[in-house]
């Protein structure tokens, strides 16, 4: 049988994503906190609650997992709404804490990738119109210079907003995240805010921390066309894959945001990033649909017989995390990126071993390129609240049961910790942890 490792570069990043609504719990002060309080907004009526409670000290067990488990890097996001409780106020013993979670990793010997926003905004912020409402630019400009202040001396990786089009997608189309709207004018407006303040974050972080690398995760879906002959499924997937990938990236390379379905020009947001931080979860099929125009014309689905996850709401299609990273490497020559999320939900663990097998190496591909990957982050540590489908999904390499907070370790956790450990993946931890796609990974 053949043997082989799959080697990353010395210095790769390899850990784990969470944010602050989902791990802290009790954060009472923000949109999310109110949106779960809603009859039929989340599912099953689940709530954040206590999430994993790292708010009241159950981050230094994670980060001891982590730690343990090999992972020499941790992303995770402040909470602007504990930051800034009221417009006119700071609170310092919150610094306090994400100094303290951040001593933490370093005493782990972990390198922080710090998220100022993660989908959460102050319910003072969402009173004045959130993200709708431009002067949000100067509000975030002034949150991330008071965190930054405080936390630089700890931090000088940067992800200024995570996943801005799922942000923007779910509250202003779908409607499945607060405000819970279906405007596609507001839905421009509001990304065009994003990218603003984008682009404001990234010059206030470079004036107080020169050194201090700064970017944002972008939620990138790969799409291809149900039938590749049918011009309307074509068409249908071209607008999906716009619609959902392309205006951050084009604002960032060309200055104008281009969606899809209308152009802004946003100037000042042109180069500014110094890493692209990719999310990578799965690919789409879309299908023409005259019906659905408010999907702009394309059901999205993963065909039959993929390899799906417990609630079908994740398909195993690594391949795509290749084709993210080449689109990437194509987008911004020479531009690093790192892998800020890619994961799966599933409770029972049968087919996380294989999807972090596959996954890793299609990025081992894309290394082997040359292309500048630097860093895989999975989601997620712990199981964590899942917006709106609560506590329905379970992402983490440890279990987690919300009520007792107990953690149990998945197999997963173990292997992704041999990964870590090794700085690859080898033939012997495939043959371990996922038998069932030895033949296909190492044939012969
Ligand atoms: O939990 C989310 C995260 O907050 C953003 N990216 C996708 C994850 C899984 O749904």
């Amino acid at each position: 049988m053949p043997e082989a490792t799959f080697h990353f570069p010395r210095g790769f990043l390899w850990g784990t994503a969470t944010a602050s609504h989902q791990v802290e719990g009790n954060n009472t002060n923000n949109n999310w906190w109110n949106w779960e309080q809603q009859p039929g907004r989340i599912q099953q009526g689940h709530r954040s609650a206590l999430a994993c409670d790292w708010w009241g000290g159950r981050w230094k067990d994670d980060f001891d997992r982590a730690a343990e488990a090999g992972q020499n890097a941790h992303r995770f996001s402040v909470e602007w709404s504990r930051i800034q409780p009221t417009p006119d106020t700071w609170d310092e013993s919150a610094l306090e804490q994400y100094r303290q979670m951040l001593r933490g990793l370093r005493d782990r010997n972990m390198l922080p990738l710090v998220s100022l926003h993660h989908f959460s905004d102050p319910l003072w912020l969402a009173e004045r119109g959130g993200w709708e409402n431009q002067e949000v630019v100067a509000k975030f400009e002034k949150f991330v210079r008071k965190a930054v202040e405080a936390l630089k001396e700890y931090v000088s990786l940067w992800c200024t907003i995570n996943e801005p089009n799922v942000y923007v997608l779910e509250g202003y189309v779908s409607g499945q995240f607060p405000p819970g709207k279906k405007n596609f004018k507001l839905a421009m407006q509001v990304m065009a805010n994003m990218l603003r303040g984008h682009a404001a974050a990234y010059r206030t972080i470079h004036a107080i921390q020169p050194e201090a690398r700064v970017g944002y995760a972008l939620h990138y879906r790969p799409v291809v066309p149900a039938r590749a002959w049918f011009p309307l499924d074509r068409m249908a997937a071209n607008l999906h894959y716009a619609g959902i990938n392309l205006a951050f990236p084009s604002a960032l390379s060309g200055g104008v945001m281009r969606s899809g379905i209308g152009n802004v020009s946003i100037p000042e947001a042109k180069g500014t990033q110094d890493y692209l931080g990719v999310n990578y979860y799965n690919t789409f099929t879309v299908k023409f649909d005259l019906l659905k125009p408010g999907e702009l014309f394309g059901s999205a689905y993963f065909p039959k017989g993929s390899d799906l996850s417990d609630n079908g709401f994740n398909a195993n299609t690594p391949e795509g995390l290749f084709t993210a990273v080449k689109w990437a490497v194509r987008t911004y020559p020479g531009l690093p990126i790192i892998i800020t999320e890619n994961g799966i939900e599933c409770a029972d663990d049968h087919i996380r071993p294989r999807y972090i097998a596959q996954h890793v190496r299609q990025l081992w591909r894309a290394v082997n390129f040359n292309w500048p990957v630097k860093g895989y982050f999975h989601w997620s540590l712990v199981d964590n609240f899942e917006w709106e489908r609560g506590w329905t999904q379970r992402f983490g390499l440890w279990a987690l049961d919300p009520e007792t907070q107990v953690r149990a370790k998945r197999p997963s956790a173990d292997l992704y910790a041999e990964i870590c450990k090794e700085n690859g993946l080898s033939s012997q931890m495939v043959r371990k942890y996922c038998p069932e796609i030895f033949e296909k990974m190492f044939p012969g």
